[in-house]
């Protein structure tokens, strides 16, 4: 079995709706298994700031894909739940992007993994450092240095992880 966590993003339609969809329909391959859900966030754009807020959070995965077949899962999973490809960093309705796979580098046409721009987001280190576990994570990112990303304030919890139930919602 192969560890990996995936980040999911969405800023158009129904974006709670679309990433809980999203979900169950990676439940349903019997080559991946979700061990663990973090709370959903909801974001400020970044890179590309005029366009909506988005929602973010990150699943651990457990699954017997090499990390460029688990690729393209995710991409057939974002063609299903309608993601058009326009602008970069522009609105999508699901974004699935492979942040760590095992402990491996890999740098092909297709796919880098560590996720290249990982490091400085919040939407990602932030719902990442929720569930993740220490041994997975490749650098020492504390909380400290959390606090000091550039788009941490822009990140703010919009429905907790309560165990496995997801909980309250937060108006912000
Ligand atoms: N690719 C390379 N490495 C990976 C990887 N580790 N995981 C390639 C997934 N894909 C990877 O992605 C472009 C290409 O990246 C793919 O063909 C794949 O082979 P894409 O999903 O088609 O396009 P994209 O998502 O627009 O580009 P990119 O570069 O993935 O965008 P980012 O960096 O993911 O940024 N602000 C907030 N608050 N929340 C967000 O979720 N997301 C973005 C997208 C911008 N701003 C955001 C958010
Ligand atoms: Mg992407």
């Amino acid at each position: 079995m192969n560890v990996s966590y995936v980040a999911i993003g969405s800023n158009q339609g129904d974006r709670a709706g679309i990433m809980q969809d999203a979900i169950r329909f990676l439940m349903k391959d019997n080559q991946i298994q979700i061990e663990k859900t973090s709370s959903i966030y909801e974001t400020d754009p970044v890179g590309y700031t005029d366009q909506a807020k988005f929602l973010n959070m990150v699943i651990k995965v457990n699954t017997s894909y090499a990390a460029l077949e688990l690729l393209k899962v995710l991409q057939q999973t974002e063609h299903f739940f309608g993601r058009e490809r326009g602008v970069r960093w522009g609105p999508r309705t699901l974004d699935l992007d492979i942040l760590l796979y095992n402990q491996e580098n890999i740098e092909v046409e297709e796919l880098i993994i560590p996720h290249p721009r990982m490091w400085e987001r919040a939407f990602v280190l932030v719902p990442l450092l929720e569930i993740a576990d220490r041994r997975d994570i490749p650098k020492d990112i504390d909380k400290e240095a959390l606090l000091e990303l550039q788009d941490r304030e822009g990140v703010q919890v919009w429905k907790l992880k309560n165990g496995e139930e997801e909980s309250v919602h937060f108006e912000s």
